[in-house]
């Protein structure tokens, strides 16, 4: 038999690069959406030791032509759309843009699969920030209402509903995954973990005195990406098409995780490096967000194998050899110059 065939937008995010790995281990064909930049850096593809099996489709999803062309030439038996501009505080400054990649984008996509390609099953990248504020006693569940909080959750309920939308209309297998935060080394700088596990890394090797924050209120559900991505695949081999919420069942502050960074690099004065900076402040914030995630458990089988003091030290130990890393690098070209 020949090999299943995959088709991931978004492969050189963090998300894709896990997912990629994850597949190839599983003997799948991988094709990657990749939009053209100056640089082409797939530098996490290249960490995952994955970049060269990947076999590679130019577009974007703010392209339509591009999205049919892929769908039509690969024919994928699964597609993760996993593309989108994600970063909550750019989506107030950039708004449009994000709307039309993270909801027009996988209505595109779902319109080409409706029409070349309709056996093909679909996993669409939904987010916690739908629910916003909303929650029954504490926790999200499936069933809680969504009230999304900033331009990025308002698209991204649009991807989610256009999903659901095509499931019911044309019988295909398209399925949404409601993920909470999930986090890793290859998470972006800007996001508030790894922007941390950075700052303490340059903070214990004398690169830098203190970290610029906002909210150190706020409560995430933090998990580890490479777990999460299991759960997107597990969705698409159900027998029945089904949205599932994926989280670990934990809540904890970004001040708990600055503690526990800080530790780990034995500083236990954390709050001497740390500043408020009322830039990083959100026009609208999502307080508290903690996931109940028991039908994944039951139903696929799912549960989160890394705790959150594994994720801060394996980020936390990932930034340090960077560091160290980088810094041996600048000591070999003062030697040389
Ligand atoms: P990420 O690291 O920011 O990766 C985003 C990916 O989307 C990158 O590969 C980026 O490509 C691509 N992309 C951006 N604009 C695009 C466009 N116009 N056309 C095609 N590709 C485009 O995000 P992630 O953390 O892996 O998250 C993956 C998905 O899950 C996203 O949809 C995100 O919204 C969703 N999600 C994430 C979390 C989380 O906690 N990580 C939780 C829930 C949902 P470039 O390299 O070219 O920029
Ligand atoms: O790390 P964040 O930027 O992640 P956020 O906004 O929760 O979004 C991430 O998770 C979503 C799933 O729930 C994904 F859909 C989305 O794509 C993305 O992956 O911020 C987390 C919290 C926020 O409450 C923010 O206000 O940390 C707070 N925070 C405090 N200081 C900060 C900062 N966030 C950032 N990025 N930078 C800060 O300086």
């Amino acid at each position: 038999m020949s090999a299943k065939k995959a088709l991931i937008t978004g492969i050189s995010g963090q998300d894709g690069s896990y997912l990629t790995k994850l597949l190839l281990d599983k003997g799948y064909r991988v094709f990657g959406l990749v939009r053209r930049s100056v640089d082409r850096s797939l530098k996490n593809l290249e960490d995952m030791g994955v970049v060269d099996k990947i076999e590679y489709a130019d577009g974007d999803l703010t392209d339509e032509c591009s999205v049919m062309k892929a769908v039509k030439s690969i024919r994928p038996d699964e597609v993760y759309n996993l593309g989108a501009q994600s970063f909550v505080g750019t989506s107030w400054d950039n708004p449009i843009l994000t709307t039309e990649v993270n909801a027009l984008g996988p209505l595109k996509l779902l319109n080409a699969l409706r029409y070349f390609h309709p056996t093909a099953r679909y996993y669409q990248a939904s987010t916690s920030e739908m629910f916003g504020n909303s929650h029954d006693k504490g926790l999200q569940t499936e069933q809680t209402p969504f009230h999304p909080r900033s331009p990025y959750a308002i698209s991204k309920l649009y991807g989610h509903w256009i999903t659901i939308n095509f499931r019911e209309s044309f019988g295909m297998f398209a399925v949404s995954g409601i993920l909470f935060n999930h986090e890793s080394p290859l998470r972006g700088p800007e996001f508030v973990t790894r922007k941390i596990t950075m700052g303490v890394a340059k903070i214990k090797h004398g690169l830098a005195n203190e970290i610029l924050l906002g909210n150190l209120d706020s409560k995430r559900d933090w998990g580890f990406a490479g777990d999460y991505v299991e759960a997107m695949w597990l969705m698409l081999q159900q027998k029945e098409p089904k949205d599932f919420l994926i989280s670990t069942g934990e809540t904890h502050s970004v001040r708990e995780f600055l503690e526990l960074a800080f530790k780990r690099v034995g500083i236990t004065d954390w709050e001497k490096h740390v500043k408020i900076d009322p830039k990083f402040m959100r026009p609208a914030d999502v307080f508290a967000l903690h996931g109940h995630s028991a039908s994944a458990g039951k139903e696929l089988g799912w549960k989160p194998k890394v705790s959150f003091e594994k994720l801060v030290e394996m980020m936390v130990d990932a930034d340090l050899k960077r560091v160290e890393n980088s810094a041996r690098a600048d000591r070999v070209v003062e030697a040389i110059i």
